[in-house]
């Protein structure tokens, strides 16, 4: 790393103990932006790099709420509002066992640069809770929700911050959100939240577009090696909604996806998964992937391991941070890997991105190959600021667009600073670039 860098790098870290998530993410992002700072000394005079590792707001809260048997339980939620400088935060809510401080803010911190490479007027920030929804009822995740959102409301709004989901957030925890927000400000506000249901403000395409997005962005980076999906042998990692639908367009393209896995194990389903079947299991019975495998015939379910052990010539991480490590990127790399897409938030250690880039695999960085949730959201509020609502077409359209444009915008910094093919510094550079020119401008805030 730059040695400007280092000593800036070495106080962010002191600055901010026990959270080994936002170190991975501001180390990696640190390590591309040494040859940004020799054509940019006014960054290093402005401190942006201190700036932008300080969050602008964060929020702590208590969540207490009764399940269905009426004993209090309480959670802690949490909102890092991290960089304003582009348009209002934006940023998923996970719900999750293993949230706290240092993963909202590593989430957060990817955003900002994410949601810069969109193109749309968009900061960053993030939210959650370590409230756990599995194995919840319908009525305890709503009185979750509530009891979430009487805090949470105070802090946000369409020119403010606009949450969406992210893990363990999806339709129905948007729903009971929303309402809850609808209720105690006695606003119809649809912009607040995005990701809500089609009849009360959401968009087509928004719940398809992080896995179409990235099954997008795959295929322009395999379009430079004159290939494309058609006829790979894919493996996704997750069952959750980015998987299911980078697993559905994969196929739409022509790959056969053999495998896809939850935390309890992987299915290996060689005639390619049953997408409809998949949908039903994981999104209506809100089941388990074992259930998969025992209703189709010639699945074989792994109870535990690693569904990085199954061969590919493309891999897609769409679970979740610090999944796919240095052993199982070399194991993927022997096994005739040509790519990697993340639609998962930093999926891959540090270590396996090293692997993947010495072997010359196309590696898209999640915070631009999963970029295109995030901007299908940013196009839910355009269709809400003008109250309108647009076809599956024209939105799908609009999203392709958005993904060949981050492609090429990635691709194209990478070849400005000498580094052909380094997704990760262009998207790095790129996003930062951009969110550091209006911090500029705006002053010292
Ligand atoms: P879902 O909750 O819909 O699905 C998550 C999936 O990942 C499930 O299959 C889950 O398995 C698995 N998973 C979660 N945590 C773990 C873990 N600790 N170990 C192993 N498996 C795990 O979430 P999403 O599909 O929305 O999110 C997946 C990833 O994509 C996350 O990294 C998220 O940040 C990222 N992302 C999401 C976007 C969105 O629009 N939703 C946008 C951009 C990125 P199980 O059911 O067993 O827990
Ligand atoms: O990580 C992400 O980009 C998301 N979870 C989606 C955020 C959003 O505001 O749609």
């Amino acid at each position: 790393m730059d040695a400007r860098l280092e000593s800036i790098k070495d106080t962010v870290l002191a600055r901010n103990p026990g959270e080994a998530e936002f170190h991975q993410a501001v180390v990696e992002v640190f390590e591309s932006l040494g040859p940004v700072h020799d054509r940019h000394p006014e960054f290093l005079e402005a401190a942006i790099l201190e700036r932008l590792c300080e969050p602008e707001r964060q929020i702590i809260f208590r969540v207490p709420w009764t399940d269905d048997s009426g004993r209090v339980q309480i959670n802690r939620g949490f909102r890092v509002e991290f960089n304003s400088a582009l348009g209002p935060y934006k940023g998923g809510l996970r719900f999750h066992p293993s949230v706290y401080l240092g993963i909202v803010k590593f989430l957060g911190f990817e955003q900002i640069f994410k949601n810069a490479l969109t193109g749309m007027p968009i900061g960053g920030g993030k939210g959650g809770s370590d409230f756990d929804p599995r194995g919840r009822s319908d009525a305890e995740v709503m009185r979750f929700c509530q009891s979430f959102m009487t805090e949470l409301y105070r802090h946000i709004g369409e020119y403010t911050d606009v949450p969406a989901g992210d893990i363990g957030v999806g339709g129905r925890e948007i729903g009971y959100l929303f309402g809850q927000y609808k209720r105690i400000t006695n606003r119809y506000e649809s912009g607040v939240l995005t990701g809500k249901g089609i009849s009360w403000g959401g968009s087509l395409v928004r719940p398809e577009a992080t896995g179409f997005g990235t099954v997008i962005f795959t295929q322009e980076m395999l379009k430079t090696r004159g290939t494309s999906f058609d006829g790979q042998r894919v493996v996704v990692s997750g069952s959750g909604n980015v998987a299911i639908n980078a697993i559905a367009k994969a196929q739409t393209l022509g790959a056969t996806v053999v495998a896809c896995s939850d935390s309890s194990g992987y299915v290996v389903d060689p005639a390619g998964i049953d997408v409809d079947l998949l949908r039903e299991v994981k999104e209506v019975e809100r089941g388990r992937l074992k259930d998969y495998a025992e209703r189709r015939a010639g699945v074989s379910y792994v109870d535990g391991g690693s569904v990085w052990d199954v061969d590919a010539t493309v891999a897609l991480p769409c679970a979740t941070q610090n999944e796919l490590d240095g052993g199982a990127a070399a194991r993927l790399v022997r096994s005739g890997l040509l790519a990697v897409g993340e639609g998962a938030n930093m999926p891959s250690t540090r270590d396996a991105v090293a692997v993947f880039q010495e072997a010359g695999v196309l590696f898209g960085p999640g915070k631009a190959a999963n970029a295109g949730g995030v901007a299908t959201s940013a196009l839910e509020m355009q269709q809400n600021a003008s109250r309108d609502s647009w076809s599956f077409e024209h939105t799908e359209e609009r999203l392709t667009e958005i993904m060949v444009g981050i492609h090429d915008r990635c691709a194209a910094t990478a070849d400005e600073y000498g580094e052909p093919g380094n997704y990760v510094l262009g998207a790095n550079i790129g996003g930062f670039v951009k969110v550091a020119d209006a911090m500029l401008a705006q002053g010292l805030i």
